[in-house]
Formats: structure tokens, C-alpha cells, sequence
């Protein structure tokens, strides 16, 4: 039997970091990872750079350790970070992996035609690559306004890219973190509390004392300092219920677990909000203090009972009564988690709604142990001209529909790029930064429709992903611990800062992204939004307006600032107005009505498999990141491949053996490109398959990734798109097994 403690063993600092337990995964150990070196060194012999890692989207603070060659070899956790508490995840631990790959992108790349039509990469110096992506800004400029040129970006590299482009003239972009990840939540908890659940969440896990999961699996989901956060509730005896169709880590470690019929979560939430409603569970002077809609909630639940529930859901009427009361009994201490990556099967924002509602009824918001009120620092803009304004933005795609979209729609975008739909407004070019689209976008079929219709595409990575396969120009960025970057500050309990500077000079001939942003800038006549020399000055220059400098930062790190917009909680019965339509919390969305959709949510029967095949649910494992660290040679020899899992009653059915190697096969015909092998296990409901995404590259250049198991995109052929802000459902899709390669048209596969 496990301990408790077992559960995520994040690495520590210091030397005991070097045995990392992770058995809470089955994973094998794993020690720090020292780069292509294993001489033994000791500290006094590094030298610390303070960093914050890039491997995911927490961007945990760190430093990172430099030997008296000149080597990176370790990255370690940043103690005043509240993002870490000083201790890296598996795959922050690993980062440095990035920088001694060898498959790493090392000098400026162009397409080239031969004679006979066919295509191939030349190496180019930069000069002539940045004159090429200029000249075809210009030119795109000229003929159908800077508009028409469109950005993909993602994380750090697309923020430096974001303001070439909007001095430029465009704001034609838009990022997968979005419409492929958090936009329905973004949009219903804003149309609930009038406030986001922001980055890192809210959510005062450390402190819960039930923490309710829907599908949301911490635990392979790596989010550093919520997971050790729920380390921590869970010996501090925090009660947690996990609906997941997958027995998934945080199933194993819950009171709790609730195997749900997947896509019909808003059923079982519905059942909840009506156990509290009428056995009158909910914290009755918090909802008549801070709520709109009451009434209107109650006749709309009143028939939504756990018997109703339990013929969608297949959760037993008295578990769901259960859990109710366990959430009730905690209140306002109570976590429903609103989860992150949320578009599942296209009504995502009436189930975010559904949770944001829960969180009101058990009085959670403002809460110690529910969902604290974070505070950021504002850091001040490096002086530069009013940006341009365009004459139409990523807004005028949508043309009405998808009112509650607060940001760029990557679908889209990729539609505005293809003349056959016709869009008032095109898009002619692309530049994409951090994001491998190929891999991330749902719909493959219709990316690669887009990518063929666009008259240029610039990349800028730092590894030859599947997205460079598709460039005109590929510039290589230099990786997260050879740059400047800009000041991270997110909002927290504390507000506070990071700072990233290079911990070594950018090796092979990579950039740093602010260099190249800059570099085209200048060719094209920007260069009073580029007003510096080296990106140094613009951080010096803004943590000097924050009260600090570079100096002090090179020293600590991070820092923390006092807080100024008052507590982390609610007082009891204090006067708060909302930011929202009624100055409430909207039980009943006036948004929503007011735009024509339920001002509450409702079940809606989502289509189902047909006879042999099972519904793809995807999700994360703890020691990769999406597609990008599949190479990654620490990571990569973590965990090489993906499998499918396949209920023990479905392998017999299909005479499918333990780690035999299938292909899949989705509804519309779609087959992966590579086999993947088959893990039976009853950790899965018999109605559905599960994979690990991220894996399935297609670029040889990747030699440790390339053809290393199946990429669950490929099979994400049906999208069910959310009418309320335009998210990308992507569980409403159904594979069945090939246990023969089937013959092909085409055999683009393994060029
Ligand atoms: N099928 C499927 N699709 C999904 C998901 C899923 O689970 N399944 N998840 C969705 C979610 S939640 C999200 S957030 C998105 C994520 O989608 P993406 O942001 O596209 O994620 P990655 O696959 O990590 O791709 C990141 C790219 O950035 C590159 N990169 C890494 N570091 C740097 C850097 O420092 N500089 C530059 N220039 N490039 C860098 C990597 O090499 C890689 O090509 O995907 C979404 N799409
Ligand atoms: N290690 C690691 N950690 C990461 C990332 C990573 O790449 N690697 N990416 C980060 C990012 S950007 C994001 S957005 C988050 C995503 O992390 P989460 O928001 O936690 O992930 P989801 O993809 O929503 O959820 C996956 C889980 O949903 C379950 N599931 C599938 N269908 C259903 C259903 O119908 N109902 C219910 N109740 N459950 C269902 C799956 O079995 C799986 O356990 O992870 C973050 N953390
Ligand atoms: S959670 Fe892990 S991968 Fe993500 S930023 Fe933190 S250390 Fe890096
Ligand atoms: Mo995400």
C-alpha cells in the first residue's frame, strides 16, 4: 500500500534531489538529468542563472547551473517561487534536454524548388532569411494590407512576435491556448463572477478540504505548484472526488471516484445542483447575499434529480447524493475544479457554467480552501508609438458568431486562410511561433488545406517539429536558457515577478526571439517599437518603474511585491459587487440570454460510438509536455512512446494482446500513421480508449520522436465546435482497431 506521501513526488532541491521517487505514476526513478556529461561536480564549481522554465505554461522559476565550461547541468527550482516552492516537475528537471538535442534546429532554413518540382530546406544566413520574411511583409502589406497577415503564437516566442505584429498593423492572431484549450471556462466564469480562473488557477487547493475533479487529472497533469498542493490537502485529509471515465492518478488518491459515461458531465453536475437546491445544502446567506437567479435556477433543476442522472451518467443516485453532501459538509472550503483543457464535446462553456454555478451554491468564491482572489504586477510597457490601428482584427472572422470569444479563434484563423469559405476577411500569410500546429489543431485535413492555401509561412522553433515541414522560412530560436525573455508576472496569492536571462550564449546559430522579432522590425521601418540595443535594456528599464533593477533580479530571481488590492479572501458578509451585468453572481446569465443562448445549462445527448468502435479520450503524462518534449533525450528516455489503453472485455472481444501493436481508425476513415501498442487495463471504461498526446511526429529530422506511437490529432477529425466563443470540442470522436497496416493512397507518411 502506498503512502499517501507517494502521491507526486515533485524533485526537491538540494542534493537529496538527485534520488527522485516517482512511484505514484508506476514510473521508474529518475535523478537529475546532467547534460551529455556525467563527471561528477560540485557546487561550488556552478554557477546559477535565474531562469523560468518553458517546458510548459506554468513557467515555473528556477536557476539553472553552469559549469566552468560553460555547461548547463542542472536546472533546479527557485525557492520564492510561488509557482514551484523551489522544486521542478519531472519535465522542468529535464528542460536542459532542450538544449543538448541534437535534432535542434541550428541555422536559418529556406524552401527551395528543383527543377523537377520537388522541394527541399537550404541553410541560409540569417540576413537573407529575415530580408525574406521582411520583403514578404512588405509585399503582403501592399497588396491586401497587413491584416491579411496572421500570427499562431504560443507561450514566450509568440508574445515577441505578437508585438511585430501589432506594430506591423495586424492583430490577426490567434493562439491554441484558447479555442483548443481554456476559452469555454474564460467565458463562464467571466459571465458568472465578472473574473477569470486565470494562470495559474485560483483555486486554493492547499488549503481545500474537498476538492472535486471533473476529468481535470492532476497528477499527470504536472502543474507544478497544484499538484504539490494537492499533495498537501490530501495528507492534510481533504476529501477528493474524481469523475473521470479512466481511473486516472488522481482517482487512485480520491474518496471518491465517480467512472462517468463520458460526455455527460453536465448531467451529473445538473443532479448535484439539485441535491444541494432541494435537500437545501447551499450556503443560504452567501447565495442570497451575492447571487442573481435563485429562482430561476431552482424551477430549471427541479426535475434534474440523481435518478434522472443516473440513466445518462451511469453514477449511482446515492453516490451522487454523496458526493453532494461531501461537498456541502466542506463548504465553503470546496474546490469543483473548472479543469483546463475543457473542449470536449462543444457544450464546454454550459459545463464550465454548471461548475461556476456549484462554486456560488457551496459559497467557495472568496473562500480560504476555494477560489482565492489573486493579485499580478502590472509591468509597464517598454515605450514604444501607439500601435496602428487595423482596420479589422481576429474579431471580424467570427462575423457575429461566437459573441463571448475574448480571444483569437485558431479554427479560424485557419478558415479565414482558405478562399473557399469565403471569408469578408482573408488571410494571406502566416507567421507561427510556439505552436506545432500539426499536432495541436484538431481537424489535420483542414489545417494542412490552410497551410497549403496561404501564400507564406515563417516559422520560428527551436526543434525541426512537424509545423517547420510546412514553412517557406524556418527560423531557429534560441531555446528558454540562452535568451532574455520578457519579465514573467502572473497573477498569484502574492504578487511577484521572474526574470529570464541566458544562463549560456545561444549555441549553433539560434536567436533569441526578441532578436529576431527586432530584426525584421527594423526591415521594415519599426524601429521605434524596437528602441533598444539588447532585450536587457527593456528589463532593466521596467523593473526599475517596478522599484528594482536587473542587477537585483540576476541575484534573487523572483520577487514578491506587497499586495494592494486587499485580502486574499472575502470577509464574512462584506459588500462586494461583481463585475458582471447585475453587479451579481449570475446564477442566470444575463450574458448568455442576452446573446440568445441558456442563461443555464442543460443536458444535451451527445452522438455515441457505433457498434465496434470506442470514444478517444485523450490527456497528459507527467513527464512530457504535449508534442514538444518527445525528443527531448532526458524525457524521451522517461517515456519513448504512447499506447492505447483498452478495457480487458475490448481486448478479448478484438483478441488484442498486452503491448501488441495496432493501428486506429477513426469515423471518417482516418488512420494513424503509426502503430501503437495496446495496454489492457481495467483502468478504463469498456466504452472508450485512451492515449497520451503528443506523440506520433512525422518529422525524420526528430530522431529519438520520429514514429514513437500514434498522435491522438489524427484521429480528431470531427470537431464540435461551441457556438458561445468558438472552442474546438475534440472528444466527440471514435476509433476502431486495425491489427494489419492497412494499404494506403497515399504514402506521405515516412517521407
Ligand atoms: N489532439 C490534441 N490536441 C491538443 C491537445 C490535446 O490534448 N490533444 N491539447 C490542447 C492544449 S490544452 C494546448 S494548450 C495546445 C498546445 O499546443 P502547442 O502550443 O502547439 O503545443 P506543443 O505541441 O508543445 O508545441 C509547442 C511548439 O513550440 C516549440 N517551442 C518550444 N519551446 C520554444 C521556444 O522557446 N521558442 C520557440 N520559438 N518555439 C518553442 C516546440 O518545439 C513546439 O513546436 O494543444 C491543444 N491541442
Ligand atoms: N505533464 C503535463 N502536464 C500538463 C500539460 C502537459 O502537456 N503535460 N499540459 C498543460 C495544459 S496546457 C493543460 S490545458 C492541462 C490539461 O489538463 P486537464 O485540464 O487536467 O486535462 P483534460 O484534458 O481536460 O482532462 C484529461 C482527463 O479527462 C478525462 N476525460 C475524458 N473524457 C471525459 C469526460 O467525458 N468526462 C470526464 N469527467 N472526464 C473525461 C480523461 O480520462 C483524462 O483523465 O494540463 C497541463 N499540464
Ligand atoms: S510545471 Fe514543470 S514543465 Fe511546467 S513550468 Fe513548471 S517545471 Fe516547467
Ligand atoms: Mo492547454
Amino acid at each position: 500500500m502506498k503512502t499517501r506521501r507517494d502521491f507526486i513526488k515533485i524533485s526537491t532541491a538540494g542534493a537529496g534531489a538527485v534520488a527522485l521517487s516517482y512511484k505514484a505514476f508506476g514510473s521508474k526513478g529518475f535523478g537529475l538529468f546532467e547534460s551529455n556529461s556525467v563527471d561528477p561536480v560540485s557546487d561550488e564549481d556552478l554557477t546559477p542563472y535565474p531562469t523560468y522554465c518553458e517546458v510548459c505554461f506554468w513557467k515555473c522559476a528556477g536557476w539553472a547551473y553552469v559549469d566552468k565550461s560553460g555547461k548547463i547541468r542542472k536546472v533546479l527550482g527557485n525557492q520564492d517561487d510561488p509557482h514551484c516552492n523551489g522544486r521542478l516537475c519531472p519535465r522542468g528537471t529535464g528542460g536542459v534536454g532542450m538544449v543538448y538535442d541534437n535534432d535542434r534546429l541550428k541555422k536559418p532554413l529556406i524552401r527551395e524548388t528543383r527543377k523537377d518540382g520537388s522541394q527541399f530546406f537550404r541553410e541560409a544566413e540569417w540576413d537573407e532569411a529575415l530580408d525574406l520574411v521582411a520583403s514578404k511583409m512588405k509585399e503582403v502589406k501592399e497588396k491586401y494590407g497587413p491584416e491579411a497577415f496572421g500570427l499562431f503564437n504560443h507561450g514566450t516566442p509568440g508574445g515577441q512576435f505578437h508585438h511585430l505584429l501589432k506594430a506591423y498593423g495586424s492583430e490577426s492572431n490567434a493562439e491554441p491556448a484558447f479555442a483548443n484549450c481554456r476559452g469555454p471556462r474564460s467565458s463562464a466564469f467571466f459571465s458568472t463572477f465578472g473574473a477569470y480562473v486565470g494562470s495559474p488557477e485560483n483555486t486554493d487547493i492547499r488549503d481545500t478540504k474537498c476538492l472535486v475533479l471533473i476529468g481535470s487529472h492532476i497528477g499527470e497533469n504536472m502543474h507544478n505548484s497544484q499538484v504539490q498542493e494537492m499533495s498537501e490537502a490530501i495528507d492534510n485529509g481533504a476529501t477528493i472526488i474524481t469523475v473521470d471515465p479512466r481511473f486516472s492518478t488522481a482517482a487512485a488518491h480520491s474518496q471518491h471516484w465517480l467512472p462517468i459515461k463520458p460526455a455527460t458531465d453536465i448531467a451529473l453536475l445538473l443532479a448535484w445542483i439539485h441535491v444541494l437546491v432541494y435537500e437545501e445544502l447551499y450556503d443560504k446567506d452567501f447565495v442570497e447575499k451575492y447571487t442573481f437567479g435563485l429562482e430561476y435556477l431552482k424551477d430549471h433543476v427541479q426535475n434534474f434529480t440523481p435518478e434522472w442522472a443516473y440513466g445518462i451518467t451511469t453514477i449511482e443516485p446515492e453516490k451522487i447524493r454523496e458526493t453532494a453532501r461531501a461537498m456541502a459538509g466542506a463548504a465553503p472550503s470546496v474546490i469543483v475544479h473548472p479543469g483546463r483543457h475543457v473542449v470536449w464535446y462543444g457544450d464546454d462553456t454550459q459545463r464550465e457554467r454548471a461548475m461556476a454555478i456549484l462554486t456560488a451554491l457551496l459559497g467557495a468564491w472568496g473562500k480560504r480552501g476555494g477560489f482565492y482572489f489573486p493579485e499580478g504586477v502590472s509591468v509597464p510597457a517598454f515605450p514604444h508609438p501607439h500601435f496602428p490601428e487595423p482596420e479589422w482584427t481576429w474579431k471580424d472572422w467570427n462575423e457575429g458568431r461566437y459573441p463571448l470569444a475574448t480571444m483569437g479563434i485558431t479554427t479560424e484563423l485557419l478558415k479565414a486562410s482558405i478562399p473557399r469559405y469565403n471569408y469578408k476577411h482573408q488571410v494571406k500569410a502566416w507567421l507561427v511561433a510556439g505552436t506545432n500546429l500539426p499536432l495541436s489543431m484538431p481537424d489535420k485535413p483542414l489545417f494542412k488545406e490552410a497551410a497549403a492555401a496561404v501564400e507564406f509561412i515563417a516559422v520560428m522553433d527551436t526543434m525541426p517539429m512537424d509545423i517547420t515541414g510546412y514553412a517557406d522560412v524556418v527560423l531557429p530560436e534560441a531555446t528558454y536558457l540562452e535568451r532574455y525573455d520578457v519579465i514573467r508576472s502572473a497573477p498569484n496569492r502574492e504578487p511577484n515577478i521572474a526574470l529570464r536571462m541566458p544562463a549560456i550564449e545561444p549555441m549553433y546559430d539560434s536567436k533569441p526571439g526578441w532578436w529576431i522579432a527586432k530584426q525584421i522590425g527594423e526591415r521594415l521601418g519599426l524601429h521605434d517599437y524596437f528602441n533598444f540595443d539588447d532585450y536587457s535594456e527593456v528589463i532593466d528599464w521596467q523593473l526599475k518603474q517596478l522599484g528594482t533593477s536587473l542587477e537585483e533580479m540576476k541575484k534573487i530571481g523572483v520577487k514578491k511585491f506587497p499586495r494592494k488590492s486587499g485580502p486574499l479572501y472575502m470577509g464574512d458578509n462584506e459588500d462586494f459587487t461583481f463585475n458582471t451585468n447585475s453587479g451579481k453572481i449570475e446564477l442566470y446569465s444575463t450574458d448568455f440570454a442576452d446573446h440568445g443562448f441558456d442563461a443555464m445549462p442543460k443536458f444535451t445527448k451527445h452522438p455515441e460510438p457505433q457498434q465496434n468502435f470506442y470514444r478517444l479520450i485523450y490527456g497528459r503524462a507527467p513527464m512530457h509536455t504535449f508534442s514538444r518534449t518527445s525528443n527531448n533525450p532526458n524525457l524521451s528516455d522517461l517515456m519513448s512512446e504512447n499506447s492505447v489503453w483498452v478495457n480487458p472485455k475490448v481486448a478479448d472481444l478484438w483478441g488484442l494482446k498486452k503491448g501488441q501493436e495496432v493501428w486506429l481508425k477513426n469515423q471518417d476513415g482516418h488512420v494513424t500513421s503509426f502503430p501503437v501498442k495496446v495496454r489492457v487495463t481495467e483502468r478504463i471504461r469498456w466504452d472508450s480508449v485512451y492515449m497520451v498526446h503528443g506523440f506520433g511526429h512525422k518529422n525524420k529530422k526528430l530522431s529519438r520522436a520520429f514514429g514513437k506511437g500514434a498522435s491522438d490529432t489524427e484521429m480528431i477529425t470531427n470537431v464540435v465546435v461551441d457556438p458561445i466563443m468558438g472552442g474546438t470540442g475534440m472528444r466527440g470522436n471514435f476509433i476502431t482497431f486495425l491489427t494489419e497496416e492497412p494499404a494506403r493512397e497515399e504514402k506521405e507518411v515516412k517521407a
